[in-house]
């Protein structure tokens, strides 16, 4: 059959070659996925992610695979033996399709993924799915974003005091999901958390402290002393602009940032995990996911907050599940909200990317009585479109969100310049319960850090408190997050 396709592939190059020239419609391969037929018809190239052959967990029942293979492994140790069988497949099989991307401009190999993004030709397609390492292209358009213009650096990352809440004020949302009861327990310390987001305000009295250091760079110098491939990457980094500068125009990643790690500095706490460590990337395509991914599991964090939503990506949903259950076998923790959707899209669309992934923690939205949102996307999920998953199909489909947190409105959120917006300007949305969850994460590993990523996300929904009708549901997940009970769980303790 391979061989087959190669012969067929061979003959319409070379009737294509007299003048370089392509003379009749595109070749279909059925390594093409259509998102490549369709980006053809439009341009002479395309942006596309080579897929190769060999990936650790790629299937409907891969990770399940996986998970069984090294249950009994601590996390870094699993970390440790995902990195080395996903960096090896990689090292065996992209030479090949690099040698066809030579001269192709954007040329990107990755490793969480085995695969390799490049802006390509007719030409180099016909060559690529001619490669046996080759198992499929999608077409990954490099959008160009659309992201406030960065300010400058302002910030400078201080030494953080061990945080006590002691007399200030904490925002209710924390109260309700019994952080303060987990706090006696643990505080995120030693654990530390990637923000996927639009960067954030780094000089906030309650976040300076909190800023990841990269031990191996200097910043400022133009250079990239720990030659990880970014310049001057001090606490992440804007994979969206190619900067080092993680300082936001919009306030969209200071407001998560104040949820996950605030520690009350400037005088109200607001954060799950206030003495755990954030560090900053901003994506555009579904390349940098997969580079952040990877810069994350190089940074060694251990939890990836997500408070963002694509949809219709089609088939390209399988690559992120399959970027995003590799990062899970590399010790991440990834949690999404939910989204605010259910008032204008139909489900199954309702919950999109990340936080439709069955390896992604999703989490809904309630009221403080403990009903869900009117806004917050409801479940189920299919993924029986999706190549090389097919399970899920509808009408059941997959159960989403997984568990709930509170959206608001109605708790301060952390000002970008400083101080809080008050509880009364209605900021709401799962931009907000994403991070709730994600803070809990950081609560478990603190103290239980040789947990597995699928385990701190089984602990964080088994500890829920249900509401609305018994059992999970498609509005609520299994309900409530519960930072004490999940970290009580977690460590074994009554
Ligand atoms: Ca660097
Ligand atoms: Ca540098
Ligand atoms: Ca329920």
């Amino acid at each position: 059959m391979r061989l087959l396709l190669r012969l067929l592939i061979t003959a319409v190059t070379a009737a294509c070659s007299d003048d370089g020239a392509p003379t009749g419609p595109p070749q279909v391969s059925s390594k093409l996925d259509e998102s490549v037929q369709s980006a053809l018809r439009a341009s002479d190239t395309v942006d596309v992610i080579v897929l190769a052959r060999t990936q650790l967990a790629l299937g409907a029942t891969a990770l399940e695979e996986h998970i069984e293979d090294v249950a009994s492994l601590p996390r870094a140790t699993a970390r440790a033996e995902a990195i080395s069988r996903l960096q090896a497949s990689a090292a065996a099989e992209q030479p090949p399709i690099l040698t066809v991307l030579q001269g192709s401009p954007l040329v990107r190999p990755l490793w969480i993924a085995n695969a390799v993004s490049a802006r390509v030709t007719r030409e180099t397609l016909d060559e690529l799915v001619a490669v046996d390492e080759v198992r499929y292209v999608y077409a990954s358009p490099v959008n160009p974003g659309d992201f406030a213009a960065p300010i400058p650096f302002t910030g400078v990352p201080g030494i953080k005091a061990p945080f006590d809440a002691g007399s200030k004020p904490v925002a209710w949302n924390l109260e309700e999901i019994r952080a303060p009861e987990a706090w006696d327990m643990s505080t995120g310390e030693g654990v530390l958390i990637a923000l996927l987001d639009i960067g954030l305000n780094t000089a906030h009295p309650d976040l300076v402290g909190a800023l990841w250091v990269n031990p191996g760079e200097v910043a400022g110098n133009g250079m990239d002393d720990d030659n990880n491939g970014y310049v001057d990457d001090v606490h992440g980094y804007d994979l969206a602009r190619a900067s080092p500068n993680i300082v936001a125009g919009g306030p969209h990643g200071a407001y998560v940032s104040g949820i996950l790690v605030g520690d009350g500095s400037d005088g109200t706490v607001l954060g799950v995990a206030p003495d755990a460590e954030i560090l900053s990337l901003t994506i555009a395509t579904d390349t940098d996911f997969a580079l952040a991914m990877e810069y994350a599991v190089d940074a060694g964090a251990d939890v990836v907050n997500m408070s963002f939503s694509i949809p219709n990506l089609a088939n390209l949903r399988g690559f992120w599940r399959l970027v995003a259950d590799h990062a899970a076998a590399a010790g991440l923790v990834l949690t999404s909200g939910a989204g605010n959707f259910a008032q204008n899209r139909p489900t199954p669309v309702q919950l999109r990317i990340p936080e439709g992934i069955p390896s992604v923690l999703g989490v809904g939205g309630v009221d403080r009585d403990g009903q869900p949102t009117s806004f917050s996307s409801r479940g189920p999920v299919e993924w029986s479109t999706v190549r090389f998953y097919e399970d899920h199909p509808l009408p059941q489909g997959l159960m989403k969100p997984d568990v709930a947190a509170f959206p608001g409105p109605g708790y301060p959120i952390l000002d970008p310049p400083g101080g809080y917006i008050d509880p009364n300007t209605g900021v709401a949305g799962n931009s907000f319960s994403g991070p709730q969850a994600a803070g809990v994460a950081a609560l478990i590993l603190s103290v239980a850090p040789d947990l597995n990523a699928w385990e701190v996300k089984d602990i964080i929904e088994s500890t829920a408190t249900d509401v609305g009708p018994p059992g999970k549901h498609n509005d609520t997940g299994w309900g409530v997050i519960d930072a004490a009970a999940a970290v009580s769980a977690a460590t074994g303790s009554p």
